[in-house]
């Protein structure tokens, strides 16, 4: 997207900075970044009214063709449904996507994030060959095909390229179902150069590496791509299913987060996504280190994963960050909402994910999964700041959920009582990518998206 250069001023009844709520705010803003907040200000001629402003939220973790088989794995197969009968679904909808398929239903999902709330997305992303399983003639095909997507869309892009070559523990053969993901040691080095040239014509890419899972990559492989990072972030996925965690125990006679910490100098450039299925002591471990704890509280409820120990983990000073995984439904509120909803019900009391200092559990859960998707994704998106990107969401002042309501009362009643229209715009580095609640490219978005549909639904 182009960038203007003049300075835009917008004029929020309150707003929520680095250092907490304040009234009649501008915040004005060129070239994508603020230039300055004034707090206590009355509007003046060319501020544009709009609304409660929040910082834009990080979503950590996105597979984002998954958005075009979402609603159509949740019919009951000939034996006994589970995460894994779901993969093998998603395997089959896999076998059947092209390049524009990838990129249209990326562009739908991104601008469906955009709408949320989210303003920048872990994408992490393994469908790397043609679907011979074949590399293409440019190894960075798909992950030019997710930079277009992007791009187009507006959101800010953490490209994770994920390495996969394993179908379980102990360096076992990929099935014919993985063929489109796996790569060598040496194979996934020219993988990171050709994403790092895919994002290139986009203002702000992080490049990060994403080793699979532990099942999917051994530990001499492990020590081979993490350095590839080269001072961006490493995401793996971790302990999301009590099988992985027998697998892992019957591989190594350890616990997988046990494994890692102890195998790996796992620090804040890490993100475990899921670590649904921890020991005790894997909760405070993990809650005493650095790195951040990838929660997809939708996903993780649709395949079954069971519930992560938010409670003791946050009491413990852990940090967490949300992403939408799977994106078989994408929204920001809702995933907050379900996370604290997961522990109302599992330990039978209410406002469990909050402290004594912040008793307000959208404001622990909104700060909680700013600062921890900010972390994840490799980026300084730690709030409405000079100097920073002018990524911001605008609530909805006429929305019944925000009446009367002040300060974080206003993030309990986004994140608890709003259902839709909460949101009524949202800027990217400055523009104004969601209007009215809609992101501004949505009817050729949806035309797209209904293309490749008809297209790979058809096949
Ligand atoms: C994925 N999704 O990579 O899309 C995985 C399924 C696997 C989640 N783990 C595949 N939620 O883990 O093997
Ligand atoms: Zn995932």
């Amino acid at each position: 997207m182009k960038t203007g250069g003049a300075v835009q001023s917008l004029w929020f009844d309150t707003a929520l900075l680095a250092d907490g709520w304040a009234r009649y705010v501008r915040i004005s803003h060129a070239d994508g970044v603020i230039t300055s907040i004034d707090t206590g200000t009355a509007t003046r001629n060319g501020d544009e009214r709009a609304g409660i402003a929040v910082p834009g939220l990080g979503n950590l973790h996105s597979h984002a063709f998954q958005r075009g088989m979402a609603g159509l794995a949740e019919a009951r197969g000939p034996s006994g449904d589970d995460f894994w009968s779901w993969r093998s679904v998603m395997y089959r909808f896999v076998d059947q996507l092209e390049p524009q398929d990838v990129e249209d239903i990326a562009a739908l999902a991104y601008a469906e994030m955009l709408e949320s709330g989210f303003t920048r997305v872990g994408e992490f992303h393994y469908l790397h060959h043609d679907r011979d399983g074949r590399p293409y003639a440019d190894r960075g095909e798909l992950a030019a095909r997710i930079a277009a997507a992007a791009l187009n869309t507006g959101i800010g892009l953490t490209m994770l390229p994920v390495f996969y070559a394993h179908s379980g523990f102990g360096g076992a053969a990929p099935t014919e179902g993985q063929r489109r993901f796996i790569n060598t040691p040496e194979g996934y080095a020219s993988l990171i150069e050709a994403s790092r040239h895919a994002v290139h014509g986009l203002p702000d890419a992080v490049i990060g590496v994403a080793p699979h899972s532990l099942r999917a990559t051994t530990p001499e492989e492990l020590a081979l791509i993490v350095p590839l990072a080269a001072g961006g972030p490493v995401h793996i996925h971790i302990a999301e299913q009590a099988r992985e965690v027998e697998d892992c125990v019957a591989w190594s006679g350890q616990r997988p987060v046990d494994w890692l910490l102890d195998h790996m100098a796992v620090d804040a450039r890490w993100c475990l996504v899921h670590a649904t299925n921890l020991s005790v002591t894997e909760t405070m471990r993990l809650a005493a280190g650095a790195a951040v704890v990838g929660l997809c509280p939708i996903t993780e409820a649709n395949l079954g994963d069971g519930i992560f120990p938010a409670a003791r983990f946050i009491e413990a000073g852990g940090r967490f960050g949300v992403g939408s995984d799977s994106n078989v439904l994408i929204d920001a509120a809702e995933e907050l909402r379900l996370l604290e909803y997961g522990q109302r019900l599992s330990t039978r009391a209410r406002n469990v994910l909050a402290s004594a200092g912040r008793p307000s559990v959208g404001g622990t859960l909104f700060s909680g999964a700013l600062a921890g998707g900010a972390r994840a994704l490799g980026v300084e998106l730690t709030g409405l700041v000079v100097g920073e990107a002018a990524d911001i969401v605008a609530l909805d002042s006429g929305h019944p959920a925000f009446f009367g309501r002040d300060g974080d009362a206003l993030l309990d009643g986004w994140l608890f009582a709003a259902r839709g229209g909460a949101i009524r715009s949202v800027w990217r580095r400055g523009h104004k990518v969601v209007e009215d609640g809609r992101h501004r490219l949505k009817g050729d978005l949806l035309w797209k998206f209904r293309r490749a549909m008809s297209r790979v639904l058809q096949a």
